[in-house]
């Protein structure tokens, strides 16, 4: 809204200006209330840019804030923080070091959505580790939202994507390890990295996210997540705000939750609100198990305020604006 306003009163402005000293005087009451709304935008404008993450993650938001402090946009932002984690080995939940499925298979969940709604995405994509970056070549570089599969590893490495083996030492360990029981229980998640989802806010107002997962540890062969679906793991409206979701995506998928909360967003309440809304949708669900899972959401909204909710204690989001890198605690549903 307030972006808008600048805008207007910018060509207003410079209107004026083009035709002229004598219309000038004429117009200096439009001028001085244009002026006015100049100021009052870039007032508004203070908290930018702004990034947010899923989880602690302080190397990725403080890559996102480099790109945007040197004149990258928020889609560049929000790739490169997604780059830095996946690229982490000791990460055991994203690209590589990723846990596998329980056939042994690191298969990965990326999106990526910008200010215009453009948006990509690949599912159970093996062997490339910055899967958040083919997720931005098949918005940009195809007619396509979606690739699966080994169609997505192919179209990767026509891209010029290396073919890596994923699974390291480390997550082939704790794989044997579970093969031993071989339970199938989703983890409610007390640590303090995961799926990373990031959302970014640039100098210009405009908003992308993107989101990227090695999906659930164990999970069936060919399992897809909410990561990768837009409008459940990821939405993004440049005119409202954006959202991000972790935690188990089968129920963030059932309740569209990204969307759910850019949607409330947009009906005015804030994204904490908004949040704690899309949250309380699954809780209170007739039969809802929530007990036994955890789902948490990020989000932010035009103004660069941001909120951030859970169904359990110790999701937690990461924070960078106004100079100040930060983990945020969560709020949270259960508190009994
Ligand atoms: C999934 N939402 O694949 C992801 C996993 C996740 O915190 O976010 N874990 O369901």
């Amino acid at each position: 809204m307030k972006r808008r306003k600048f805008i207007k009163a910018a060509s207003l402005t410079s209107v004026g200006l083009a035709v002229g000293g004598s219309l000038m005087s004429c117009n200096e009451a439009v001028s001085k209330e244009s002026k006015e709304q100049n100021e009052e935008a870039i007032a508004d404008l203070k908290g930018l840019p702004l990034v947010v993450a899923t989880w602690h993650v302080k190397a990725a938001t403080a890559k996102a804030m480099e790109i945007l402090q040197t004149g990258g946009n928020a889609l560049d932002a929000v790739e490169q923080g997604c780059r830095v984690e996946e690229a982490d080995k000791k990460n055991q939940t994203v690209g590589k070091g990723g846990l596998p499925d329980r056939d042994g298979k690191v298969t990965l969940d990326a999106s990526i959505m910008d200010k215009h709604g453009n948006c990509g995405s690949v599912v159970y994509l093996q062997n490339i580790t910055h899967a958040v970056s083919v997720a931005r070549k098949v918005m940009e570089d195809t007619p396509h939202v979606m690739l699966a599969g080994e169609g997505a590893k192919q179209f990767a490495l026509s891209k010029g994507f290396e073919p890596e083996d994923l699974l390291t030492e480390a997550s082939k360990k704790a794989w044997e390890k579970w093969k031993v029981e071989a339970q199938y229980k989703p983890i409610i998640n007390i640590e303090n990295h995961d799926t990373i989802g990031l959302l970014a806010l640039d100098k210009n107002g405009d908003i992308s996210g993107a989101c990227t997962t090695s999906g659930l540890a164990y999970k069936l062969g060919g399992r897809v997540g909410d990561s990768a679906i837009i409008g459940s793991g990821l939405f993004i409206d440049n005119d409202i705000g954006g959202c991000v979701a972790t935690g188990l995506g089968e129920e963030v998928i059932k309740t569209v939750g990204s969307f759910l909360v850019v949607e409330l967003m947009r009906q005015g309440r804030s994204p904490q609100q908004a949040c704690e809304e899309a949250i309380h949708r699954i809780v209170k669900k007739p039969n809802s198990n929530f007990m036994d899972f955890q789902v948490g959401y990020i989000a932010i909204n035009k103004k660069g305020e941001s909120g951030c909710y859970s169904i359990h204690q110790w999701f937690s989001m990461t924070k960078f604006q106004d100079g100040v890198n930060a983990q945020i605690q969560s709020d949270y549903f259960n508190k009994s």
